[in-house]
């Protein structure tokens, strides 16, 4: 048996860390082979951590083999000592009233002191994925704020957007989601981002000739994958929860285990490629492999697709410059 690693997830008690946690400790994200200790945080509310102890008692009664240990707790130090993955799904929700830009300082706060723990106490290789919103300017907050750890253990979660594009791809063509290779989801994980299948593939047949059909890529796919998260809350009354842990679990799965050439979306810190900003936490194509993503490079980048790229660029330096007195 493989010795135990660390999995440290925030808002352990919330809608997504009740999807999450049980599947980290059944084996699912990092093998059926790896056993985890999971450190759990949550904010130093007495029913937050009433409930994380509510949360701590299933995971006890699950008796999964592979779970080594458990820590809950309300301080980032504890729950990211000698972190080696870190999943950031807390986060404060948009309450009534609130501005964006309200929500933007609310959440910069919550980030800039879990980088800094992060930075202090996580282990030098710990792999971050921000699953809470704004989860992009989150991540970017994170990796900011420590500065000791290599800006590429910082990600932002768009898988959610990338699993929601190929499953309305796979009832498009009538095909199977498992058989779309090489598609995309370029940018911010809010209603801007671009989901882009202009490389996508079938059996090696292109999905765009198949589905041959410019306008329902604008009017019907688009507007489907970037406005999914409100459409779930319209008709479940609550926001994507399984389906967001599912996403974070696959997230973390190929980054750590590797995807074997196939290309999956993560937000990461751009290098300056496809005329993003260095340094900017964006939605791009990646393949995994030992433990770490690589970028797919030299795609081309069309006219429609230029304009839809830097419109989520531009939301995203709205972000980070909203923030960015609190990182000076
Ligand atoms: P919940 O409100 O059910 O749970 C969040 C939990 O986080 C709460 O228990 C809260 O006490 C805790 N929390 C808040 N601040 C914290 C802090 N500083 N440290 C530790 N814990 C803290 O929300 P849930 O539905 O679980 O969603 C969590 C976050 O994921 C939200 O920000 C949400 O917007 C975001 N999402 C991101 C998605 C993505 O694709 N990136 C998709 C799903 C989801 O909307």
């Amino acid at each position: 048996m493989k010795q135990p690693v660390r999995v440290a997830v925030t808002g352990a008690a919330g809608q997504i860390g009740y999807s999450l946690l049980f599947r980290i400790a059944s084996g699912e994200m990092l093998g059926k082979d790896q056993p985890v200790i999971l450190q759990m945080l949550e904010v130093p509310f007495e029913k937050a951590q009433a409930a994380l102890k509510g949360v701590m008692m299933e995971l006890d009664d699950c008796a999964f083999p592979l779970l080594a240990g458990m820590v809950g707790s309300d301080d980032p130090n504890v729950a990211f000592k000698d972190a080696d993955y870190a999943l950031l799904v807390g986060a404060r929700p948009r309450g009534p009233g609130m501005e964006r830009s309200d929500l933007l300082q609310e959440n910069a706060k919550i980030f800039t002191v879990q980088g800094k723990a992060l930075n202090d106490v996580a282990s030098r290789n710990v792999k971050v994925l921000v699953v809470g919103n704004p989860a992009n300017t989150n991540a970017y907050i994170a990796m900011k704020s420590a500065p000791d750890l290599p800006a590429k253990n910082f990600t932002a979660m768009l898988r959610l957007d990338h699993n929601r594009a190929l499953s309305q791809l796979a009832s498009k063509t009538g095909k199977a989601v498992a058989d779309i290779e090489t598609m995309t989801v370029w940018g911010n994980h809010s209603p801007t981002m671009y989901a882009d299948y202009r490389f996508a593939t079938i059996a090696g047949a292109s999905v765009k000739d198949m589905i041959n059909d410019e306008d329902w890529n604008r009017t019907v796919f688009l507007p489907t994958v970037g406005k999914r998260g409100g459409a779930i809350i319209e008709a479940r009354g609550l926001s994507s929860a399984a389906s967001a842990a599912n996403a974070a679990i696959d997230h973390m799965h190929d980054w750590a285990l590797g995807t074997n050439g196939k290309w999956v979306t993560m937000g990461i810190p751009s290098d300056g490629s496809y005329g993003i900003p260095e340094g900017v936490m964006y939605g791009v194509p990646v393949t995994c492999a030992n433990g770490e993503y690589t970028r797919v490079e030299g795609l081309e980048i069309d006219a429609f697709s230029r304009e839809r790229m830097d419109f989520t660029l531009n939301e995203l330096l709205e972000e980070r410059d909203g923030v960015a007195h609190l990182l000076s």
